[in-house]
């Protein structure tokens, strides 16, 4: 199932063994990918650098995807290691604390700004790299990583929810841009799971039981679970699926009440 052997990715958005981005790294790598990580700071170094040590031949490089150099010494490492590249995951995403707290309308214009930078444009900025990566091999395919608070209110999730938004419309963009160029563009819309970017929300607790209350499935779901998607949509398997926001959420999306 979803063989990877002789694949190349790019995985963007590991800071530690929780990382949604990690458990997908694990699942391709499992099915036989090398992968090139990124960590987004020297603080996470260590973090990725020790996680890799599991992985054959990993490439591991810097990357704050505000840094359009940064991004483009991404690519001319990977050019100069992989020759190529079959896929690319985009698990990134950051408001200032202080914007999920409180009132949406109390958004401040840096704040909307820094979260629409780096929630969204960089997939729009890391995808435009990795085209001619992926052209060489005669195609490709993208994942991002986004969550139902784009399409509905949650409390507290005020501009990332903006940002899903933006970053959902900017897949579906780049899928009609790059459909002719055989490279696929998706995105996985996760239920609620408890990583770095959950912790210290208020509110995440309830909303995990929610999840259990009411979704069809009555479970929250786990990183594995959104991995083995992930590895369906970043597979040759889903050759004829782009532009499709994919959930993977037991079914939450689908009720109304
Ligand atoms: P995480 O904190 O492990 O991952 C977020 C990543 O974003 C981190 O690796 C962080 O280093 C990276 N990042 C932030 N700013 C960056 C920058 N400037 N440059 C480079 N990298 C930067 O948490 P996660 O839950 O695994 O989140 C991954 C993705 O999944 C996010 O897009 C998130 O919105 C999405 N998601 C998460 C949940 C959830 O409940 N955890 C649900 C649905 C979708
Ligand atoms: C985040 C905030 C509020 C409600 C939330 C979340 N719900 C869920 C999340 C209901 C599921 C997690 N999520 C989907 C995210 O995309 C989180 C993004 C995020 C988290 C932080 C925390 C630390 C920080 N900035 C952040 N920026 C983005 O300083």
């Amino acid at each position: 199932m979803t063989d990877f052997t002789g694949k190349h990715g790019l995985i963007v958005g590991v800071a530690n063994k929780r990382s949604i981005s990690w458990a997908i790294a694990r699942a391709v790598a499992g099915r036989g990918a090398r992968l090139a990580l990124t960590y987004q700071g020297e603080r996470l170094e260590e973090n990725v650098r020790e996680l890799a040590q599991e992985l054959t031949d990993p490439l591991i490089l810097p990357c704050d995807v505000t840094s359009d150099e940064q991004v483009a010494e991404v690519y001319r490492a990977i050019g100069r290691e992989f020759g190529g590249l079959d896929f690319l995951l985009h698990g990134v995403a950051f408001a200032p604390r202080e914007e999920l707290e409180g009132p949406f309308v109390q958004t401040t214009r840096e704040g909307f700004r820094i979260a629409l930078d780096v929630s969204a444009y960089s997939l729009v900025s890391l995808t435009r790299g990795a085209v001619p990566l992926m052209a060489a091999r005669g195609g490709g395919s993208v994942l991002t990583l986004t969550y139902l608070g784009s399409e509905r209110v949650f409390p507290n999730y005020n501009v990332m929810g903006v940002a899903k938004a933006a970053l959902e419309a900017a897949m579906r963009y780049l899928a009609s841009d790059l459909g002719p160029q055989n490279i696929r563009v998706n995105a996985i819309s996760a239920g609620p799971i408890k990583t770095l970017a959950a912790s210290g929300i208020s509110g995440f607790t309830s909303i995990l039981g929610i999840y259990r209350d009411h979704a069809p499935l009555r479970r929250t779901v786990d990183a594995e679970e959104v991995a083995a998607a992930a590895a369906f949509l970043l597979s040759g398997d889903a050759s004829a699926v782009t532009g499709d926001v994919f959930y993977v959420d037991g079914g939450f999306h689908a009720m109304g009440m």
